[in-house]
């Protein structure tokens, strides 16, 4: 099994306009898993992009609902409302352009699915995606909105998601799809491209990237948070970082001889 996370800086410019998406992106993506699919079996998790990111940060759900009343709090659960729907449109344009690439996906709502408590995964209904794998399904799930037990409501990104499901899983490979080549030591696009990255290296590099992020416009914050779930999921599978954005990386990272960051154990 494989695991690919689609960044949504991939399949949507996020600095762009609402809900905007690179559909012959997705479609080209599409087709490179279609290069293995149904020999090997996948997971996709996709990020918020320019659709759920925007709604969870206009409506402060990762504020929760602690200390809300009357108008602020029934404003923050139409917030939680709009952001899903937001991810159900995004989900619903990937899922379409996967099955016009002659891929059986399936659309997954990961808040059905997980339930959180203080920002972490508390739990997985995950026997229907499992089910689906086994059916010959390529069920995709999304960052969304989720419950919290501690704080009313969260946003869970699609990281934790590929977390979560690799420790379950154990898919023999994990792909991020990002917008640039990989994970760099330095500015992502202008400090050194790291081919391999130890996972004990992994603490050292979040210390130096933290002094030189600046305010981080997206609610689940970028690429460190992507690191400390890398770290992680290195614990169970093999994990690389591509360019989503440029063809043929993806499949050189299924194959093993992929241009982009390895973390090694
Ligand atoms: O882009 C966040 O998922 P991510 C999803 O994987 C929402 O961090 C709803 C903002």
């Amino acid at each position: 099994m494989i695991i690919v996370k689609l960044g949504g800086s991939v399949f949507s410019d996020k600095k762009g306009k609402a809900e905007n998406f690179r559909e012959k992106v997705v479609r080209s993506i599409a087709r490179e898993i279609g290069e293995f699919y149904p020999d090997e079996e996948f997971i996709v998790v996709h990020g918020g992009g320019s659709f759920g990111h925007p709604e969870a940060k206009k409506y402060g759900i990762r504020d929760g609902l602690l200390g809300l009343s009357g108008e602020s709090l029934f404003w923050r659960k139409k917030g939680f409302s709009l952001t899903h729907h937001a991810m159900l449109r995004a989900s619903m344009k990937i899922v379409e352009a996967f099955i016009g690439e002659g891929l059986p996906a399936v659309s997954v709502s990961s808040s059905s699915v997980f339930l959180m408590d203080s920002n972490k995964v508390a739990y997985g209904d995950v026997e229907p995606v499992r089910k689906l794998i086994e059916t010959g399904f390529i069920p995709v799930l999304f960052g969304d909105v989720a419950v919290d037990l501690a704080r009313g409501v969260d946003i869970l990104s699609g990281d934790q998601i590929v977390t979560y499901l690799t420790k379950l899983f154990r898919p023999r490979k994990v792909v991020f799809l990002m917008s640039v080549d990989g994970i760099y030591d330095g500015k992502p696009g202008e400090g050194t491209l790291l081919f391999e990255i130890p996972s004990g290296e992994i603490d050292g590099l979040i210390e130096r990237l933290k002094k030189l992020s600046g305010p981080d416009g997206d609610v689940t914050g970028g690429i460190i948070n992507k690191l400390r779930e890398a770290k992680e999921i290195a614990r169970f599978s093999e994990v690389w970082f591509v360019n989503g954005l440029v063809p043929g990386r993806l499949s050189g990272a299924i194959k093993g001889d992929g241009f982009g960051t390895r973390i090694v154990p």
